[in-house]
């Protein structure tokens, strides 16, 4: 039988299982990237398993997210990863020279290759045929020493694409409308491998913005195949010899087919607060916009900016209005700037940000209160910007800069047609500026230029806690129950004041919830232990492995939740918090403050295989709640932990093997 993309990459790559969806597999992995506010943890528990060197092809470590540096504790974070990425062999992308997924596909990712990421988006570079998969950081930590990384078999879907892109509508709006079809559950379990006419017609930077976006849809990843259009990209980024051809064989099998024209498409908005929350522009039009921001990991490549800067030229931003550009890449703004197109938006009103994630995650450009802001970005979760109820809308930078333009939400369209002389951008391909950049960029230290002698610890640096192996006994207080689409987000957040406790984990924990009961993480602390109670899709959005991290340290031993999102619930397994899921009925039920305790001797359970627990509810009545657990997920429950896991497999080992196989 022919394979599809997917399957031909992870075919090459498998070290344990089969190819059977929902089945465990383990696959081996050849290039992993990390960021800053989870790239500590990440090498605090790379030296907790006593990991001489990096043991994949690659690994790259970036310092994207809180590159503003508010506090020494961002910065001493910054230099403790330079010296951990130079002791160890990882490649070091200093603060400023650009967010992960933007640097990592310029100067990286490879088609063929399989990519380990600790961060949701990892995905992006699916756009030139990488299979890349986003994880928690201890994941990443194990497979940097050569452990495979253990993932459950995708479905994998086929998004056949017709037709091309009628003028004003773009990528951005391809995935917003699968969005508003599919919803943020709509990709949970799956590979979206797109295909067809309409994939061949679209650029490798429109392509990495689907891709991006795929994992707003829950998908494990997304891809392409390569074509000419991957080669002539790499070719712009002086990597040809990367090159690799892949597509579906001609009877390849799908668990499913999507079909979407392109010619239909039309420019969209997803309206607060959830991704999901699509409709066209026109639903929104004449609504007033104090802010726009062209940039992010989404569509912050140079072909994304270009647009913004083409319908301002000779224009204005509106008085009423704040526009920002905040480069995915020191290299979009280099070239942005060499050609003159950064003098051009600046003229027209424009505010130049450095390449950061910043502004997406609540760390500068927060939105006034009660006021409209329209980002090109990929989230926009309740108070993720800075404050608590914004109204952030996502849309391609086509309408963004329309809605600068007009100081109100408009369909480009309209304003095109209003002003007479506003001409669609269409997309137009850079070529990075100077040969010799790539893999020699300025701000990338390569790990034979490393200039740290060890690891560099600041004050801020904490340890890894550890958990004991697992209780027989599992429950304790409901301390609190939550609704459907609890993101990652709720449960850690990660503005400001909060990020730069990401590697001190007893202060970090303090912010716990704190986006859904400011009470939680003192209430938690008082009781000593308890369990959590959620509706579907528990632990949506980020990899940030904190999330789970955080309430094990206040002792939370089980969340019963209606499903969960892949990374959240991976992290829950690594850090020894039992997932068991729960109907409709038994949801509703429940009540915050009761009393849950699982009838069964839970570590003889979770050991031999047990798949339904019987649970009490204050003594009163019972309900079945269901472990899906693999035999090594079981193992790592046992053991209270990944960290532990690992540690007791290779105790007396030389140290040098692979952690995880
Ligand atoms: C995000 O977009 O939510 C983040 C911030 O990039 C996270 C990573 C993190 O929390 O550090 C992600 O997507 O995994
Ligand atoms: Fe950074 Fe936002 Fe992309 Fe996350 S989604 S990597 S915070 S730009």
């Amino acid at each position: 039988m022919g394979q599809t993309i997917t399957e031909k990459i992870l075919d090459d790559h498998l070290v344990e299982g089969e190819l059977t969806p929902g089945e465990e597999i383990g696959i081996e992995v050849d290039q992993v990237l990390t960021q800053d506010t989870t790239g500590t943890m990440v090498w605090l528990q790379f030296e907790a398993l006593e990991m001489d060197e990096v043991q994949t092809e690659l690994a790259a470590q970036y310092c994207d997210h809180q590159t503003y540096q508010f506090d020494f504790k961002n910065t001493d974070d910054h230099r403790f990863l330079r010296s951990a990425a130079g002791t160890y062999g990882a490649y070091f992308s200093r603060p400023g020279n650009g967010i992960c997924h933007q640097v990592h596909k310029e100067n990286f990712a490879a088609p063929g290759k399989t990519l380990l990421g600790s961060d949701s988006h990892t995905p992006t570079p699916g756009g030139l045929g990488q299979l890349a998969i986003g994880a928690g950081g201890l994941d990443i930590a194990v497979a940097m020493g050569g452990g495979p990384y253990y993932v459950e078999m995708p479905e994998v879907v086929n998004v056949q694409l017709e037709g091309e892109l009628p003028e004003w509508a773009t990528a951005k709006d391809v995935i917003l409308h699968l969005l508003g079809e599919l919803s943020v559950k709509g990709g949970v379990g799956k590979v979206l491998e797109y295909t067809g006419p309409g994939a061949d017609s679209l650029t490798v930077p429109e392509r990495t913005t689907i891709t991006n976006m795929g994992t707003e849809l829950g998908a494990t990843s997304s891809i392409f195949g390569t074509d000419e259009k991957t080669r002539d990209w790499l070719a712009r980024q002086d990597r040809e010899a990367e090159f690799v051809e892949l597509s579906p064989d001609a009877d390849a099998e799908y668990a499913e087919t999507i079909e979407v024209d392109l010619s239909e498409i039309e420019p969209l908005v997803a309206a607060p607060s959830m991704p999901d929350n699509v409709a066209p522009v026109s639903e929104y039009e004449g609504t007033d916009v104090e802010q726009v921001i062209v940039g992010s990991c989404t569509n912050g490549a140079y072909e994304d900016i270009l647009p913004s800067a083409k319908m301002l030229e000779g224009r204005e931003v509106a008085k009423s209005t704040e526009m920002i550009v905040a480069p995915g890449s020191k290299q979009a703004s280099e070239m942005l700037a060499r050609e003159g197109w950064t003098a051009e938006m600046m003229a027209a009103g424009v505010n130049f940000s450095e390449a950061t994630c910043g502004a997406c995650i609540g760390i500068g450009h927060v939105p006034a209160s009660d006021s409209v802001s329209l980002r090109t970005f990929n989230r926009n979760f309740e108070g993720r910007s800075g404050i608590e109820d914004d109204s952030v809308f996502l849309c391609s930078p086509e309408v963004a800069t329309a809605a600068a333009i007009a100081g109100e939400i408009v369909d480009p369209r309209d304003l095109a047609e209003e002003l007479g002389d506003l001409e669609a951008p269409g997309l137009e391909m850079g070529t990075k500026y100077s040969p010799g950049m790539g893999q020699d960029d300025a701000d990338i230290i390569a790990p034979d230029e490393a200039i740290d002698d060890g690891l560099v610890k600041g004050p801020n640096i904490g340890d890894v806690p550890l958990r004991d192996s697992l209780d027989a006994d599992i429950g304790g207080e409901a301390l609190l129950k939550m609704e459907d689409n609890i993101t990652t987000d709720h449960i850690i957040p990660a503005t400001a004041d909060i990020l730069k406790f990401r590697s001190n984990i007893d202060k970090l924990s303090e912010f716990t919830l704190s986006r859904v009961d400011d009470t939680f993480a003192e209430r938690a602390k008082a009781a000593g232990s308890g369990v959590l109670v959620a509706g579907e899709n528990y632990g949506q959005g980020s990899s940030r492995e904190h999330a789970a991290l955080c309430p094990m340290y206040l002792g939370i031993e089980a969340v019963f939740a209606r499903s969960f999102a892949r990374i959240h619930k991976a992290n829950l397994f690594n850090f020894g918090i039992v997932p068991l899921e729960i109907d409709a009925e038994t949801y509703e039920k429940i009540e915050q403050g009761d009393d849950i305790q699982i009838v069964d001797d839970v570590g003889t359970g979770i050991a031999d295989g047990t798949e339904e627990f019987t649970v009490s509810v204050n003594d009163e009545w019972e309900f079945t709640a269901e472990l899906d657990a693999s035999e090594r997920e079981r193992q790592i429950l046992s053991s209270g932990g990944k960290l532990s896991w690992v540690k007791e497999q290779h105790d007396g080992d030389s140290g040098a093997a692979p952690a995880d196989d």
